[in-house]
């Protein structure tokens, strides 16, 4: 059975969640300084190398990891599906395991909210050759 009562609950709730990012967005304070920037990644931005297992992005600040998301784009614009994000990362970093790479260019573009609720986004890129092994 639908509880009537929490639904709306629910829905006020969501609505003043959106309300409070579209106004943070919007309005800019100088002080405001949570949102998320990135720190560091592995791969690191415009890195070459053979076979990254994981892809890494650590955040000056604590996300709310359900509201992330990253996109992973590889040779020939094709999308990685990336699983569900590795579960011991700390809070200020979000991890993906990944399937084995082809060589080629990557973009890693990423989507995160930070714990203030300010959404911000950028792009990783890293190149896979091939390994040594495999010539
Ligand atoms: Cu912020």
């Amino acid at each position: 059975m639908v509880d009537e009562w929490s639904r709306r609950r629910a829905m006020k709730r969501a609505i003043v969640a959106v309300l409070g990012m579209i106004w943070a967005c919007t309005v800019s304070l100088p002080g405001a300084q949570a949102h998320a920037i990135i720190l560091e990644s592995s791969p690191q931005h415009e890195a070459s190398l053979t076979t990254p297992k994981r892809l890494v992005l650590r955040f000056n600040s604590r996300l709310e990891k359900p509201l992330c998301s990253v996109q992973l784009i590889g040779p020939h614009q094709k999308t990685i599906v990336l699983f569900r994000q590795a579960a011991d990362a700390p809070p200020d970093t979000l991890a993906y395991p990944l399937p084995a790479l082809e060589p080629g260019d990557y973009q890693a573009r990423w989507k995160v909210m930070a714990a203030d609720g300010h959404v911000t986004e950028g792009t990783v890129v890293f190149t896979v050759v091939p390994s040594p092994a495999a010539k």
